[in-house]
């Protein structure tokens, strides 16, 4: 494919209401948008990655320039070869930045899907027209706010609630959830990283609970601690940070360290890594899950169709558009039953809105593309 442009935008989107987590609270959220232009098709993609590097070590400002100055060189060195199944081989010799390499590949992707007229969800794979849509649920300041936010997400349909938790909100907040919507409801956690191996007998105590799985409860890079905790506890353990190339995978499975994966595109460099990531967990019958990363519809667009996967078979942090945004980049991705619907149309298979996007636009780069 031959690429004659890349643009690097960024853009701030509010968001309906501050989301809290363990490491922090947004009230809008910064994105870059990368834009691929060829002779016949546009190709979009948005980084995951914050202003501040407090989720994972990336952050925008330093993504934006990784892109630029280490990434589309090393593509632009490709020359005609350039396909996005070739991308990841070409910034391989960059270290890390996992987000920054997703959203270059997925906004190539989806030019190269438009120019042959396939969907994401055709190319990736998915089985399923339709995928099941749970909630993250931030920290809030009270028990009886966080009940009404979930007595809100479960009337709009949602199939499954997770909870942020931190060391002093977790089981109290769960206790009053799992009372007052009862045993059926799915119900997880996500500590992002907020306890230590010494916590194993307090989070022990979530047991009784009935959860799901707790997510991501150790450091990133401690896995033996996970495989540890994993003996000392009943609730099923799920890595989310832990887990970048699908290498990863493969040695949390080997130790025990989880039960269960949750499948960022983003965060594991690209929806080809995490396709391998879903078909490693699929043959040692380690289910996964979409996670998410407030995407707009763009991105959410390709998370869903990559959620449409076989083993993708607990539903994922893809929530409807509303649940972000007031005004979504696409047109919004709307609960139907408590499921989104996966995009057929080539690539994405959504269409960038151009007011909405002026809008919300901060500054937009152009990087060009010279072979
Ligand atoms: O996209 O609905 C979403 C957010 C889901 O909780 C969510 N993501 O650790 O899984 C996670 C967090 C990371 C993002 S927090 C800004
Ligand atoms: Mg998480």
């Amino acid at each position: 494919m031959k690429i004659e442009n890349i643009e690097l935008r960024r853009v701030h989107i509010p968001l309906v209401r501050p989301f809290r987590t363990s490491f922090g609270t947004s009230s809008e959220r910064a994105v870059t948008i990368v834009r691929v232009t060829t002779a016949d098709a546009e190709g979009w993609a948005e980084c995951a990655a914050d202003t501040s590097p407090l989720y994972s070590s990336e952050f925008l400002d330093g993504s934006d320039l990784v892109i630029r100055d280490h990434l589309i060189p090393r593509l632009q060195a490709l020359g005609d070869r350039l396909t996005a199944e070739r991308v990841a081989g070409a910034v391989e010799p960059v270290k890390g930045h996992a987000m920054s390499k997703a959203a270059l590949e997925t906004a190539i992707l989806d030019a190269q899907l438009k120019e042959a007229d396939i969907s994401f969800g055709g190319y990736l794979g998915a089985v399923r027209d339709t995928v099941p849509a749970g909630v993250s649920v931030g920290i809030m300041d009270s028990i009886d706010e966080l009940l009404e936010a979930v007595a809100g997400y479960l009337e709009e349909g949602y199939l499954r609630i997770k909870l942020k938790i931190e060391p002093g909100w977790d089981l109290e907040p769960v206790r009053a959830v799992r009372e007052r919507f009862g045993e059926e409801l799915l119900l997880q956690v996500d500590a992002n990283t907020a306890y230590t191996l010494a916590d194993a007998r307090h989070l022990a105590g979530l047991d009784p609970f009935d959860l799901l799985l707790m997510e991501q409860p150790l450091k990133e890079d401690d896995l033996l601690g996970h495989a540890n905790l994993a003996k000392r506890i009943r609730t099923p353990i799920c890595l989310d940070e832990s887990i970048e190339p699908a290498r990863d995978a493969a040695t949390a499975i080997t130790l025990g360290a989880r039960s269960v994966i949750n499948v960022k595109p983003a965060r594991v460099g690209g929806y080809l890594e995490a396709r391998r990531i879903h078909d490693v967990a699929a043959a040692h019958g380690v289910p996964v899950w979409c996670g998410g990363m407030l995407e707009t519809g763009i991105g959410r667009a390709a998370n869903v169709a990559l959620a449409g996967l076989p083993n993708f078979v607990l539903p994922g942090d893809t929530s409807a558009s509303s649940r972000y945004y007031e005004q979504d980049l696409t047109a919004p991705f709307v609960l139907e039953n408590g499921h989104l619907r996966v995009p057929t149309g080539p690539g994405i298979g959504v269409e960038v809105l151009p007011d909405v996007l002026a809008g919300v636009t901060a500054s937009v780069t152009d990087i060009g593309f010279s072979t």
